[in-house]
C-alpha cells in the first residue's frame, strides 16, 4: 500500500509544485484557480486512503491475533511461560503420533523461575482425591488440577520422552516447614514397558528417597509389578512406582495429622520419617533447556 500512496503523494506534489519540474505545461492562473478544487480532491483522496490503511491495519491485528490463538500450540509449561507468567490451568500439546490434541495441565510459573508442568498434587483440601484405582486410570490421570490428581502415566511417558526432563519433588509439613528434591534427568517409560521409573542424579534438601524405586514398573492395585508378595499398591492403596515397597510414597493415603502408622501415608522417609504424613506433596516436570528461555525472559 504504501509504495503506492508515495508515487500518488509525489504526483500530486509534482503537478502543484509552482516551481518544480513539469509546471510549465500549466497555465499559473489554471494553476491558481483550479488550487481549492484539487487541494479538496487531494484531501479527498487522502481521507480515503487512510481510511483504507486504517481497515487494513485492522484485517491484519485480527489476522495475527486469530494466529496466536490457533497456531500457538505450546508443548508443556515451559514452552506456556513464553507468554503467560501465571500459575493455572492451561492446554498444552505434546507432540504425537495421534491427533495431537491438547490435554489440560497445571502449570507452576512460580518454584525456581517457573515453567513446571505438575505431574501430581496433594494438599490439605477439603475433599480429597482417591487415589485407590486402577491401571487405566492411573494410565490417563485423574482428579481437580486445582486440588489434587494425577497427570496420568501416558502423558508422562509423552512428555519426558523427546525432551530431557527434570523432576522436582516439593514438600510441606505440618508446621510449615519446606523441602524439595530434584532428579536429573527424569522419564517414564511406555505402557509396555510398565510406565518404568528413571531417574538420575539427585539433589536438594529433602534426602534421596526415591532413589529406591529407580528402575521399578508402575503398580497398581490390578497390575502388580512389584518385588514383594503380594501387592503393595493393595497394601497401600495407591498405585505408584513400588519395590518392597518405598522410602517415598506421595501418592498414599492422606492424613490429617502428621503422626501415622509407619509408612501409611504421605511419606518422604528421608526428610521426616516412616511415621509423619506430609500435608502438602507436589511432583513437577521442566525441560532441561528451560534455564535458557527463563534468562531471556526475566
Ligand atoms: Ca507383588
Amino acid at each position: 500500500m504504501w509504495p503506492s500512496v508515495s508515487v500518488f503523494v509525489l504526483l500530486v506534489s509534482w503537478r502543484l509544485s509552482p516551481g518544480g519540474a513539469g509546471t510549465h505545461d500549466i497555465p499559473l492562473e489554471s494553476a491558481i484557480g483550479a488550487g481549492p478544487e484539487r487541494l479538496q480532491a487531494v484531501e479527498q483522496r487522502l481521507s480515503q486512503l487512510s481510511a483504507h490503511l486504517a481497515q487494513l491495519d485492522g484485517r491484519l491485528e485480527a489476522r495475527l491475533a486469530q494466529r496466536a490463538d490457533g497456531e500457538w500450540r505450546p508443548e508443556d509449561c515451559s514452552a506456556v511461560q513464553q507468554r503467560h507468567r501465571l500459575s493455572g490451568t492451561y492446554t498444552v500439546y505434546p507432540p504425537t503420533c495421534g491427533n495431537g490434541g491438547g490435554i489440560r495441565v497445571y502449570c507452576d510459573m512460580e518454584t525456581d523461575g517457573g515453567g513446571w508442568t505438575v505431574i501430581s498434587r496433594r494438599d490439605d483440601v477439603p475433599h480429597h482425591q482417591d487415589f485407590n484405582l486402577n491401571w487405566q486410570s492411573y494410565k490417563w490421570g485423574f482428579g481437580n488440577l486445582s486440588a489434587e490428581f494425577w497427570l496420568g502415566n501416558e502423558y508422562l511417558n509423552l512428555l519426558t520422552s523427546l525432551d530431557q526432563v527434570q523432576l522436582r519433588v516439593d514438600l510441606e509439613d505440618w508446621e510449615n516447614g519446606t523441602a524439595y528434591a530434584t532428579y536429573t534427568p527424569f522419564s517414564v517409560g511406555t505402557e509396555e514397558q510398565q510406565f518404568a521409573l528413571s531417574i538420575g542424579k539427585y539433589d536438594g534438601t529433602a534426602g534421596n528417597s526415591l532413589a529406591y524405586v529407580n528402575g521399578m514398573k508402575f503398580t497398581t492395585k490390578d497390575r502388580d509389578n512389584d518385588k514383594t508378595s503380594p501387592n503393595c499398591a493393595v497394601q497401600f492403596q495407591n498405585g505408584w512406582w513400588f519395590k518392597d515397597c518405598f522410602n517415598a510414597n506421595l501418592l498414599g493415603k492422606y492424613s490429617k495429622t502428621a503422626t501415622i502408622p509407619a509408612w501409611k501415608g504421605l511419606v518422604w522417609k528421608d526428610w521426616k520419617g516412616e511415621k509423619y504424613s506430609l500435608k502438602h506433596a507436589s511432583m513437577k516436570i521442566r525441560p532441561l533447556h528451560h534455564t535458557q528461555w527463563c534468562h531471556r525472559l526475566l
